[in-house]
């Protein structure tokens, strides 16, 4: 993509109305603009963000057995009245009437609507198990949006819905899930502390949320010290495998949110009991037959006899883990994305638009690295291009100007370290090239 042409409304100062850093540089960098309270949309940059995020978080539903569907943002109002949500969730449900009259909601989540779909089309133990997943926009009135995507009304979520026979093959779901969480946001570059944690309006007593720390966290948890200084890599795992001692290791250590946290563990744990801040970018509950017995979702099992399904739901707030990789990789100057969702690799500086020599070599480059390169090809200041370049935080910058040129070399920045090297075009396009 060449600058020149290219969508990228950045702001020089800081907007007053943000109050935390991913806020702040998501609206400086172009990324997204707020067109309703804790409604955004998404510029071209932050949505190849978004897009990227989404895609990792695809990839590790897919790897784990589940299965993508797409289910509809708007739900008529009777499903929830079967489960009895419709009054629960208060005025938090965005009510919508249609032009016959009828009750229908911008669906804050898809428990409803996924077991009236498995029930209407799933008769035997035999089609079991089953996880399906969506990713698609949420809407909930929240009282209180703040921080730009982190707590928004409308907000991109993966949401996921196991269906089983029996509470130890929900359990085997519920392992999956849970480490497909494990590797989603390791891949992500993401430290994710799986903790114990309350079900809310969504039910049930087996539930896990996922917490990135950061002191601009709006949950209080409380962690052992050792799953802090402790590093979970992106492992090989088997699916089809026992995950159960795994999920117990990661689970061992005392991990809670504030609702589940008992005070006598401070005693016990001593200095090893750290009270720190989250944010929560991922939920997975095991409910039971909650919604199954409510609806009807039942099955045939082995024996002919009927039997309520049991069911769990895992949620990954997609949207919210862009402003979350910004408070996690920032500085002064700006982003500074993990390669695996920055929205382009390389940041291409030409420092002497004009100069044939140096315009070759942009060009050229350009060329090679296709979709994953942002030419700044404007006739600006180098000033401003390096600052906008620090500010949207690509992980490689490269500098092109007619000194290096002469010499038959161009200029590689490190945006996370800061190191520089000098290479010639040629490694640069054995390095980078599509
Ligand atoms: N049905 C379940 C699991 S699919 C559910 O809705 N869980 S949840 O309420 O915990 O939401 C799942 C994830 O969505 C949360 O962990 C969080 O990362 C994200 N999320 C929730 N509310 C918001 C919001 N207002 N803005 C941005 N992300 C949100």
């Amino acid at each position: 993509m060449r600058l020149s042409a290219y969508f990228l409304p950045t702001l020089k100062e800081n907007p007053t109305e943000a109050q935390i850093v991913s806020h702040r540089l998501m609206l400086r960098a172009g990324m997204i603009r707020q067109t309703a309270a804790g409604i955004y949309a998404w510029l071209p940059l932050g949505w190849r963000v978004l897009r990227k995020v989404e895609q990792i978080v695809r990839e590790e539903q897919d790897r784990a057995g589940a299965q993508e569907l797409l289910m509809p943002t708007i739900q008529a109002a009777e499903l929830w009245k079967e489960s009895g949500r419709y009054d629960d969730y208060g005025k938090e449900m965005l009510r919508i009437t249609d032009r016959h009259d009828r009750e229908m909601l911008f669906g804050p989540t898809n428990e409803e609507m996924i077991t009236a779909i498995f029930r209407d089309n799933v008769k035997s133990y035999r089609e079991l198990p089953k996880i399906l997943y969506h990713i698609q926009w949420k809407f909930r009135d929240e009282v209180r949006p703040r921080f730009g995507v982190m707590r928004g009304r409308e907000f991109l979520m993966k949401d996921a819905y196991s269906f089983d026979i029996d509470p130890a093959a929900a359990r085997r779901s519920y392992n999956r899930m849970f480490i497909a969480y494990m590797k989603t946001f390791a891949r992500m570059g993401l430290k994710a502390i799986p903790m114990r944690a309350d079900t809310g309006p969504i039910g049930g007593d087996l539930s896990h949320e996922f917490h990135i720390l950061a002191e601009t966290g709006e949950s209080a948890v409380f962690v052992h010290k050792d799953f802090i200084e402790g590093d979970w890599q992106n492992r090989e795992v088997d699916y089809d495998g026992d995950l159960q001692p795994l999920v117990d290791e990661l689970t061992g250590k005392y991990a809670v949110t504030e609702e589940k946290h008992d005070p006598a563990m401070a005693d016990k744990l001593g200095a090893d009991l750290v009270g720190a801040r989250g944010i929560e970018v991922g939920h997975i509950f095991n409910f039971g037959t909650k919604y199954s017995k409510a609806m009807n979702a039942v099955v045939t099992g082995p024996g002919g006899e009927p039997v309520a399904v049991e069911m769990g739901s895992y949620g990954v707030g997609v949207s919210r883990l862009v402003g979350a990789l910004i408070e996690a990789y920032h500085d002064d100057a700006g982003i500074i994305w993990p390669e695996a969702v920055a929205p382009f690799k390389l940041g291409l500086i030409n420092l002497k638009k004009g100069d044939a020599g140096c315009d070759a070599v942009c060009e050229t480059l350009y060329r090679a690295v296709k979709d994953d390169v942002l030419y700044d090809d404007r006739d600006d200041r180098a000033g401003v291009k390096f600052a906008d370049m620090d500010l949207i935080g690509l992980p490689w910058q490269v500098v092109v100007g007619p000194k290096g040129v002469a010499k038959g070399l161009v200029e590689l920045k490190s945006r996370q370290t800061g190191e520089r090297q000098e290479l010639s075009l040629e490694a640069l396009v054995n390095r980078f090239g599509a």
